[in-house]
């Protein structure tokens, strides 16, 4: 009787150990550049929706300050918690190399989102769309809101953001053409995605430029900030700001004329994709290669492709433009 009771409860131990196993395995991680961000509570509203729709835990992390160093301390923690895998919106393409391959050694399924980190210390790359067609778009609307000819500065996040990076070199070679001969970039402030930094670094520049025509931030911290000097400045319709924003809180801008039209993808989606991206990397389903296919749940069936910088990617879709006509439909959604 009493070796039918040791057996039974060590029975129902290891049951219970391999219950907390399993758990371990179920939990899914995102570690977004920074707090404060409306943008990445958003996104990862989106990561949280899909892994928890799927049965699974989401744990939400983001460094006070945007920095790779911070965002290391985080990927520390969450590989000694033993997730199942690391969803990265990373601050540096290359220093969050090392603990990455660590995480991966570990049998941690590892990828990027948003702002991509190396392809050599990541499967894929959830990409929130064309990153060509980002650069060219936001010259063509500086191009547009200048006239044709004239100054204009971009107010980026932070010096070392792997997506603004991209998107501004792209920028950079749309600028190459010759229709552009006349529209000059003056200057490239970073405001390193924090309001206040932003807001000062969006004054500095209309102090230095005075002839500043059109500020282009691809960052919805940084247009948010530009919008809103520029309004309490009293300098609607002589500084244009366009760029990467929020409609939720850039409605007022785009009503006031401060901001003409702008630019966005769905940051709820890019999270979601990100979460059916983790569970199909760690069920087996996809490696991350091209060709291979998953289903995201409500977004439909995606394909992993080439990524420009050599490794995968899978891309939302492409983004869409907001102005004075459907900013009011698109305030309340994100
Ligand atoms: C900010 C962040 C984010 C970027 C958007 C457009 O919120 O830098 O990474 O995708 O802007």
């Amino acid at each position: 009787m009493r070796k039918f009771f040791t057996r039974t409860i060590m029975v129902a131990t290891m049951i219970a150990l391999g219950v907390s196993l399993v758990g371990a395995q179920a939990k899914y991680a995102i570690v977004f550049k920074n707090t404060g961000n409306p943008y990445g509570e958003k996104q990862m509203a989106g990561f949280k929706t899909g892994i928890e729709e799927q049965g699974f835990e989401a744990i939400l992390r983001a460094p006070d300050q945007p920095t790779a160093e911070a965002q290391i301390q985080i990927i520390e923690q969450l590989i000694a918690q033993k997730v199942a895998s690391i969803c990265i919106v990373g601050n540096d393409f290359n220093a969050l190399t090392p603990v990455l391959k660590k995480a991966t050694s570990q049998g941690i399924k590892v990828f990027s989102l948003d702002s991509s980190v190396a392809p050599a210390a990541r499967l894929t790359h959830v990409n929130q769309a064309d990153s060509v067609k980002i650069g060219k778009t936001l010259v063509q609307a500086a191009y547009d809101m200048a006239g044709g000819s004239g100054e204009f500065a971009i107010l980026s996040a932070t010096s070392q953001a792997s997506n603004q990076n991209l998107w501004i070199k792209y920028m950079k070679d749309e600028l190459k053409l010759d229709k552009y001969k006349n529209l000059k970039l003056v200057k490239i402030a970073y405001g390193d995605d924090l309001r206040d930094k932003s807001v000062s670094e969006a004054e500095g520049l209309l102090r230095s430029y005075p002839n500043l025509k059109v500020i282009v931030a691809p960052t919805t911290v940084g247009i948010a900030a530009a919008a809103k000097v520029v309004t309490d400045k009293g300098l609607i319709g002589k500084v244009a700001i366009t760029g990467l924003g929020l409609p939720s809180e850039m409605a007022s801008y785009i009503e006031n004329g401060a901001c003409p039209y702008m630019f966005l993808w769905n940051p709820i989606d890019v999270g979601y994709l990100g979460a059916y991206t983790a569970t199909a990397l760690v069920s087996g389903k996809i490696t991350g290669k091209v060709g291979d296919k998953f289903s995201a749940g409500r977004l439909g069936e995606y394909t992993i492709t080439k990524a420009p910088d050599g490794g995968t990617e899978v891309l939302l879709g492409p983004p869409f433009k907001f102005d004075p006509s459907n900013i009011a439909d698109w305030k309340t959604v994100y």
